[in-house]
């Protein structure tokens, strides 16, 4: 399969995040990158290429200009004061207060943003839009004919909405390329999301509308990362009632049970005969994942991108997470090999 991917991804490097009261090495890397490319370069995958660079026309699709102002502006902004460390946020809003924007950083560090995982540095703006380049090209691919293609988007999306950061994600790279299918030729595109957590950015900015069926398998809410989005009985709301569908399973979940998830999203995307789909894939549902508690195992990623080449529609594979680096291209090249065996 075609790989989209730039060197400028490499670029935002977080030094830390802050997990269960510490300040961790950041787990979302730049090796999590390298590592998949190596391995695609390994198997002869396909060709690697280039984005071209798109402006910020597409990006505006989805992501509020004052929000993308500020990631741009973030970093020197903190810097100036901060010369030493990254930006994160310490203070969020809440429930009954209003909404309002500070005018320092700090404020607006928490006002677009939803955790302290998520840092800014010198280099987050132009990675993230590089990805977002990524996913951008590979979807022009598609669009013109490919049956299939790969964008390895880094940092990741689909967390991010349209005027918030978190979860590693800064920019909605699925949500960006399926509005970019809609400006093209398309009149409905499904998004099916199956990184371990909940796409709670990409339902967020989808949820009322009808043109874009959002379907998510992922942990539970209750249990697990981001914790209050996921939950089987949201459905969409207005226009987009019934185009909204979550599959969330239980702490360790192998495939047996995944598989019966798998096929139910699949179903759904049939009946809703999109012209595209785009797959957010994360590979955080391996077993050996540090941050997540499914048991897939590689060869169960073989099935697994089976499952989606099967399925039949043009399809652009996003990269969203994945956080077991010794295995993330291993597993990343059985999800696309399995793909392409099935078609
Ligand atoms: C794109 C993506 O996969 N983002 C995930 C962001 C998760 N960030 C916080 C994770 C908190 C994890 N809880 C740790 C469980 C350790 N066993
Ligand atoms: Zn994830």
């Amino acid at each position: 399969m075609l790989t989209v991917f730039s060197n400028d991804q490499l670029l935002h490097e977080g030094k830390s995040e802050f997990h269960r009261g510490q300040l961790l090495p950041c787990f979302e890397s730049p090796k999590r990158a390298e590592l998949i490319l190596a391995e695609l370069q390994a198997n002869k995958s396909g060709d690697i290429i280039a984005p071209d660079r798109f402006g910020l026309e597409p990006v505006l699709r989805i992501h509020d200009a004052a929000y993308v102002e500020f990631l741009q502006t973030a970093f020197d902004r903190w810097h100036t004061i901060h010369p030493d460390c990254d930006a994160l946020p310490h203070t969020w809003n809440m429930r009954g207060a209003r909404d309002i924007l500070p005018n320092n950083i700090y404020g607006q560090l928490g006002y677009y943003s939803c955790d302290a995982s998520t840092p800014i540095m010198a280099h987050t703006w132009q990675a993230a839009k590089a990805s977002a380049d990524a996913a951008i090209m590979a979807q022009r691919l598609v669009m013109q004919g490919h049956r299939s293609a790969f964008a390895l988007t880094r940092p990741p999306g689909h967390h991010a909405t349209s005027n918030v950061y978190g979860g590693y994600c800064y920019l909605n790279n699925a949500a960006i390329a399926a509005q970019a299918f809609l400006d093209g030729d398309a009149k409905q595109v499904a998004i099916l999301d199956i990184d371990y957590h909940h796409g709670n950015g990409t339902q967020i900015i989808f949820e009322d509308r009808n043109d874009v069926l959002v379907v998510s398998i992922h942990a539970n809410p209750a249990e697990a990362y981001p914790y209050f989005l996921g939950y089987a009985d949201e459905t969409g709301t207005g226009a987009g009632k019934g185009y909204n569908l979550n599959l969330p399973l239980p702490d360790g979940t192998d495939w047996n049970s995944y598989q019966g998830a798998l096929e139910t999203a699949l179903a759904a995307i049939s009946r809703f005969t999109p012209d595209y789909l785009v797959v957010s894939l994360g590979v955080d549902t391996y077993a050996g994942d540090p941050i997540s508690s499914f048991k897939l195992s590689s060869n169960d990623f073989s099935k697994l991108g089976h499952h989606l080449g099967k399925a039949d529609f043009p399809t652009l594979i996003l990269m969203e997470g994945g956080y077991a680096v010794d295995n993330i291209g291993c597993n990343v090249v059985k999800v696309l090999t399995g793909f392409e065996d099935a078609i």
